[in-house]
């Protein structure tokens, strides 16, 4: 962790601006009736879960750059983990990926706690085969034309759901890579039909106050057909399995200009939206850091979960987790900038004048509406996080306190440097 002397002295340095900052805010929005305090209260309660995968450098399938210092193991990404949280204050929870994060369960809780972390989501792993597993994934998992592979793939699973059991989580997300690269590889009904039943063996094993959050992708790596690639069929699974079975929206899973506030809409109409990964994306599924492409659009997201956390929809309370890799960023540097970003857009919906975007509405003034909605994204929220990080105990300026810490420098004399080369295949 950061020397608390180091947070103290970057905030020091920032205090004074802060408070001008904030109380100029605090007047600007008390014009329109909001109070600035109550804003800031929610921002400081929310949380979004960082993916232990994140912590490390991604690459991508052509090569992968290792920086300094990268985490050895869990317990190196889990103290990675907990510096986002130390600065941030916006990262309680670690969603953990089996088996890339497998070790003693008693050993995780406590590492965990020590740093004052708890675990969101647990995440298994199908579409890649381990060291010593008798079958192979090449052909799919869960959807497997043969029985034992897809059995395999079942007891993977409630493995997920066991660890997690010892660890504290009350989640499991699966998402699998099966598809087929070539028209008439697979047949589509009976790959669903296979999926929809291994599926249900692993809902049946589900803890009672356990949900199962299934996510969908459009493709990759099955590149003609996947089988999980799209909310419709999201919902058929979420629908077939019962009551504890969620939609995931991975927002980088969709489509070039796929709506996807409006789908979070409908999930959440229907109570079927189980939680996010946040990220962002140009192109496909990109992983970029979240609000880097497109911040109106997650804005626009948040603007659907403020709505339904005010009329209090039936059922609605998603987990918030990021999905990002990092290929030219230090991880942490970019999951505390990402959470920031998620918080922003929190704290932007929750500005929007909801009784006058309602009227305006009602009134099919559309230029009134829209503008409603972009005077709230207009507006620069940031002394709102930040008054709210350094009340939680956090950093004004994460980065900038992260930076002058040395921390990376300081693991990196502990973490042995890792080579790149040879890594990716294009
Ligand atoms: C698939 C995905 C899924 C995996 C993670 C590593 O693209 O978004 O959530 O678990 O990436
Ligand atoms: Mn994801
Ligand atoms: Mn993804």
């Amino acid at each position: 962790m950061i020397d608390s002397a180091v947070v103290a002295q970057t905030n020091d340095l920032r205090a004074k601006n802060l408070k001008a900052d904030y109380d100029a805010l605090g007047e600007q929005l008390n014009r329109c009736g909001i109070p600035i305090d109550a804003i800031k209260a929610k921002v400081a309660a929310y949380g979004v879960a960082v993916p232990s995968w994140g912590v490390g450098t991604g690459g991508t399938r052509f090569a992968r750059f290792p920086g300094e210092g990268e985490p050895r193991h869990i317990f190196d990404k889990l103290e990675d983990c907990g510096v986002i949280q130390q600065l941030t204050r916006a990262t309680p929870d670690v969603s953990l990926h089996i088996p890339w994060d497998k070790a003693d369960p008693s050993e995780l809780k406590a590492k965990a706690q020590a740093l004052g972390l708890g675990f969101d989501a647990m995440n298994s792993n199908t579409f890649q085969d381990q060291e010593g597993q008798p079958h192979s994934y090449k052909f799919g998992s869960l959807s497997h034309t043969d029985a034992a592979t897809r059995q395999q793939a079942v007891e993977h699973n409630l493995e997920c759901i066991e660890i997690g059991r010892a660890i504290g989580s009350k989640a499991l997300t699966v998402w699998i890579g099966d598809g087929s690269n070539f028209p008439g590889q697979s047949n589509f009904t009976r790959q669903f039909e296979r999926y929809l039943d291994a599926a249900k063996q692993i809902y049946a094993q589900l803890p009672g106050d356990w949900r199962l959050f299934t996510e969908h992708k459009m493709y990759e790596p099955a590149f003609y057909s996947t089988v999980v690639q799209d909310w419709g069929t999201n919902y058929m699974i979420a629908q077939e399995l019962g009551e504890q079975a969620y939609c995931l929206v991975d927002l980088g899973h969709h489509a070039p200009n796929v709506n996807i506030e409006m789908i979070v809409a409908r999930l959440v109409q229907f109570g079927k939206l189980g939680g996010f990964h946040f990220n962002d994306s140009k192109y496909g599924d990109d992983d970029l850091d979240t609000g880097s492409i497109d911040p109106y659009r997650l804005f626009l997201v948040f603007n659907e979960l403020v709505d339904a956390e005010k009329r209090q929809a039936p059922g609605f309370d998603p987990a918030h987790m990021l999905d990002q890799s990092h290929n030219v960023t230090d991880p942490i540097e970019s999951l505390m900038v990402s959470a920031m970003e998620v918080q922003r857009a929190y704290a932007q919906a929750l500005i929007v004048d909801r009784p006058a975007l309602e009227g305006f509405q009602q009134e099919n003034d559309a230029l009134m509406a829209t503008t409603t909605l972009k005077k709230a994204f207009r507006t620069d929220v940031e002394p709102i996080l930040a008054m709210a990080r350094v009340e939680n105990g956090g950093a004004i300026d994460p980065v900038a306190t992260y930076r002058s810490s040395g921390y990376r420098k300081k693991v990196a004399g502990i973490r042995p440097a890792v080579s790149g080369a040879g890594g990716g295949i294009v």
